[in-house]
């Protein structure tokens, strides 16, 4: 079995799921798709035989057996993983009614990011607001320090080293990669203390500083 990645080393989406990956220890093919240089490699036929979006990332998992597996959406793509390689659970396990409740809010943060910020400041999106005359700048720093600090107050009750209790989920996941995205953006992070000290415990995880999109091997100076 291998895994083939197409990804983008400054994707935030690429990112989260370069955690997952890292955090449960599994090797993979990194596949540059460039979504910037000469239009965007997501455009092309064959990339969008594989991601109809047009989008970074798609996960291959090449089964030594049977047609390949192609996976879009890097929620769902770590869900899998999840799910198939349950060491360092993304999702806390467990029966009971409060262990459902941890998961749901486990994946509501994790879509306060991905379906509440992230889309906002996608490529797409900012070119199309830079192209009716608007800010393009001032729009994603708006949405970016918007949500933090709706998730900021959402963990009040469920933060510990990480999003939810002591160890990494799902939620930090897609916290770290909008963290990036918010200094790459310049939005401070002043204002999130929560966010900080999440954001320092990720800083010294050995697979947190591996999915870093500066240690990609196609990342630019
Ligand atoms: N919901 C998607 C979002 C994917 C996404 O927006 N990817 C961005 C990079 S972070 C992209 O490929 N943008 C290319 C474009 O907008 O043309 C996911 O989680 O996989």
């Amino acid at each position: 079995m291998n895994l083939v990645l197409h990804n983008y080393w400054r994707s935030s989406a690429s990112y989260r799921v370069r955690i997952g990956l890292a955090l449960k220890g599994l090797a993979y093919e990194y596949r540059v798709v460039n979504i910037i240089k000469d239009g965007g490699a997501q455009h092309t036929e064959a990339y969008r035989a594989l991601n109809p979006m047009a989008q970074v990332p798609t996960l291959e998992v090449i089964e030594d057996v049977g047609s390949p597996v192609v996976l879009t959406q890097s929620l769902p793509i770590l869900e899998y993983l999840d799910e198939r390689w349950p060491q360092h659970p993304l999702l806390p396990i467990g029966a009971s009614h409060a262990a459902m409740a941890t998961r749901a809010k486990v994946r509501a943060l994790a879509e306060l990011i991905n379906a509440g910020i992230q889309p906002l400041q996608n490529l797409t999106t900012t070119r199309k607001v830079k192209a009716l005359g608007g800010d393009d700048q001032a729009w994603v720093q708006g949405f970016i320090a918007s949500g933090l600090a709706a998730y900021e107050a959402a963990i009040a009750e469920t933060h510990g080293r990480y999003s939810v209790g002591d160890a990494p989920t799902l939620a930090d996941c897609c916290l770290i990669p909008q963290l990036y995205s918010a200094r790459r953006f310049g939005v401070s992070l002043d204002p999130y203390p929560r966010l900080r000290i999440i954001d320092a415990a990720c800083a010294d995880d050995a697979a947190f500083q591996a999915a870093h999109p500066d240690r990609q091997p196609d990342a630019v100076a």
